[in-house]
């Protein structure tokens, strides 16, 4: 299994500024902060357009063959990205979140508020990605839930092997035929297109997708929703599975060691984690406590390195 380190609380970071010193300094040069003559470095607007469009173009072309596709960058998105792409450098990890701002629902800790409650052991997580937090017994509380989502993935995002490619939404799986696997089918890769595109379909004509390869989708795409629980219903729709258990009333202590021991393959090719599952297996939903998102993140990346190490 993947291995988080032991326990113990994180020394806080001393905030500020020494006195005197500068805002900031650019390394062995000219101090920023001095602004009589200052101006940036000039530029031509294309450049700053092929700047964009180049590297966005060739991640295009060179994430169409992927991996591993993580649809959704929740919270457990985006810790499955983190143990997968801490654990593999050598693998292509695509991640398609339809969102302009990755993090689903974990920018706030419950309701409208900013702390956001791990129960131990997840708090091993938080000790991974350095994240402060404090100590209460049974649980853990973040100061902010936004300095966990910033901090993972800031982290995520650093990892030279993984892309996001956010605004873009997954509007259908790739399948093929697979007379061995139950339902017949194997997932082969994601269907995609820009949200703006998705949202349009119905008075707009012509709109086709785009298309990613991949041996191993992780759809965390959270709970039935506006949006949510998009790969589990595809696969009622496409007869893979018979019918989804429906996500049950709030049970925290039930619903997160569901979540985390469920997660799984649950067709050849596809592996669902976080709140998703919660559909397929008629789990509960555990409200304001993210432990179970984070190590459902850590399974779902094993359950995906497993079908690496074969
Ligand atoms: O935008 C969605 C969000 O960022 C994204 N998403 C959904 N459908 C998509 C699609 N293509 C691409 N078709 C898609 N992206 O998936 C992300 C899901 O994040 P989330 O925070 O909703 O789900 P999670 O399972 O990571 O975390 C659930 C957090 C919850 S819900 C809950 C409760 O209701 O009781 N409790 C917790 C802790």
């Amino acid at each position: 299994p993947v291995s988080l380190p032991h326990d113990g609380a994180i020394e806080l970071p001393r905030a500020g500024t020494q006195e005197g010193a500068p805002a900031f300094e650019k390394a062995g040069d000219d101090a920023i902060g001095k602004w009589e003559g200052f101006s940036f470095e000039p530029i031509r607007e294309s450049q700053v357009s092929r700047a964009m469009t180049r590297r966005y173009f060739a991640d295009l072309d060179a994430f169409a063959e992927s991996d591993i596709v993580i649809v959704g960058a929740g919270s457990c998105g985006l810790s499955t990205a983190y143990v997968l792409a801490k654990a593999r450098g050598d693998l292509k990890i695509a991640i398609v979140e339809a969102g302009v701002a990755p993090g689903g629902g974990a920018w706030l800790g419950g309701q409208l508020f900013s702390a956001m409650v791990m129960r131990k052991p997840a708090h091993k997580f938080l000790a991974e990605i350095g994240v402060p937090y404090e100590d209460e017994g049974s649980y853990v509380v973040v100061k902010h839930a936004a300095l966990f989502t910033s901090t993972l993935l800031s982290k995520v995002l650093a990892f030279p092997n993984v892309k996001l490619f956010n605004a873009t939404t997954v509007e259908d799986l790739i399948t093929r035929r697979d007379e061995s696997a139950p339902g017949g089918v194997r997932i082969a890769g994601v269907v995609t297109n820009w949200t703006l595109v998705s949202m349009h379909h119905d008075d707009q004509s012509c709109m086709d997708p785009n298309t990613i390869n991949a041996p191993v989708v992780i759809s965390t795409t959270g709970h039935d929703g506006p949006f949510g629980a998009f790969s589990v219903k595809r696969l009622v729709t496409m007869q893979a599975v018979e019918r989804l258990g429906g996500m049950r009333g709030l049970d925290m202590n039930a619903a997160e060691d569901a979540i985390v021991k469920g997660t799984r393959e649950i067709v050849p090719g596809l592996i669902v984690g976080g709140m998703e599952l919660s559909e397929v297996d008629g789990a509960n939903r555990m409200g304001p406590t993210f432990g179970a998102m984070a190590l459902s993140g850590v399974k779902a990346a094993e359950e995906a390195l497993r079908v690496f190490e074969l």
